[in-house]
């Protein structure tokens, strides 16, 4: 072997090595658990971009709340430092005022209409929304639709959630709307709801069939009642400073890889909503599908009306009506 070639052979090597290393590595993190509709959304999101990049960017994941709960996790993300997180629209109505219009109770008929306005050009306006405060929408995703459970009785009708002490998330639209049913509201971030749950600092909390059974909340609570009052939309969120660092083909990577995320997390909330009943009633929770809908719908018609002045009729309709 020459000495140019011993040369070359060397830098290629080298080369190689300094390719290999040329990784940037990214964190990502949910509250709830990784074999959760959330855990495989992030490891779908993970396993995604490291395939659509050739392993340039590799994705750290982490569950449970672990690296804090949600809104503390936009907040990070906002601030930069960290890169991604997946979040409920528990706490964005604080950063982006314009998408409290999705938390309104009773405004989806069911998850396929919900899906359809979120990945319409309704939600996609929406995603650009979070441009102006620091953050990169990648995709929608979703909880489900939310159901309440609690340790007093079985909730069939308004007048049963009268003086409950509910965990609610940190949401004001949420708020707003449940203190009208007479519920007393107590807004805390997920990370804690399983404790506060457990040593009665609250007697209920509200969450769709994916999250209660992830968070094996039927330990702590004796009755679900599948009110379905209210769809929960999930986000993945990024640094926007982040996300423009990246190539335009890297962008779509991510975007893709969020896309990606969001119907594995699909599949997985409609597993969950086919057989949360009876695995929970297996577990021994009361669980009622019989609730009457029609009435929490009138209960709520006052709340209802002024959500359509802050929000406009318009655009509620807008939703309501979207095919
Ligand atoms: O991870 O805080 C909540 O109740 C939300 O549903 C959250 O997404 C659970």
């Amino acid at each position: 072997m020459t000495f140019r070639a011993l040369a070359l052979g060397l830098g290629l090597a080298f080369g190689l090595t300094a390719a290999a290393s040329a990784q940037t590595v990214m964190k990502i993190n949910i509250s709830t658990a990784q074999n959760s509709h959330q855990g495989i959304a992030i490891d779908t999101f993970a396993k995604e971009v490291e395939k659509r990049t050739g392993g340039r960017y590799k994705i750290q994941t982490f569950y449970n709340g672990s690296l804090g709960g949600e809104r503390e996790s936009v907040e990070a993300v906002q601030l930069g430092t960290q890169e991604l997180t997946f979040t409920s629209t528990g706490p964005i109505p604080n950063f982006v005022p314009d998408v409290q219009i999705l938390d309104v109770p009773f405004l989806f008929r069911d998850k396929a209409h919900a899906r359809a306005v979120l990945d319409g050009p309704i939600g996609q306006d929406l995603l650009k929304k979070f441009d102006a405060k620091g953050l990169k929408g990648l995709a929608w995703a979703e909880n489900g639709f939310r159901h309440m459970t609690n340790s007093k009785r079985d909730i069939k009708e308004p007048a049963d959630v009268k003086g409950l002490k509910m965990r609610t998330m940190e949401n004001p639209v949420h708020i707003t709307a449940y203190k009208a049913l007479g519920i007393i509201t107590t807004p805390m971030a997920f990370p804690e709801v399983f404790t506060a749950l457990q040593q009665g600092t609250v007697d209920g909390q509200e969450n769709p069939l994916s999250v209660i059974i992830s968070a094996k909340f039927e330990q702590v609570q004796k009755y679900l009642s599948l009110t379905g009052h209210v769809y929960s939309p999930c986000i993945f969120l990024m640094n926007k400073g982040a996300f423009e660092k990246l190539s335009p083909a890297d962008q779509q990577a991510f975007i893709e890889a969020a896309k990606e995320g969001t119907k594995a997390n699909r599949a997985k909330v409609d597993e969950d909503d086919t057989n949360g009943v009876a695995l929970l009633r297996g577990k021994g929770m009361n669980v009622d599908e019989n609730v009457d809908k029609p009435a929490f719908v009138k209960a709520m018609a006052g709340v209802e009306s002024d959500f359509e002045k802050k929000f406009g009729k318009a655009n509620m309709d807008r939703i309501r009506n979207y095919k």
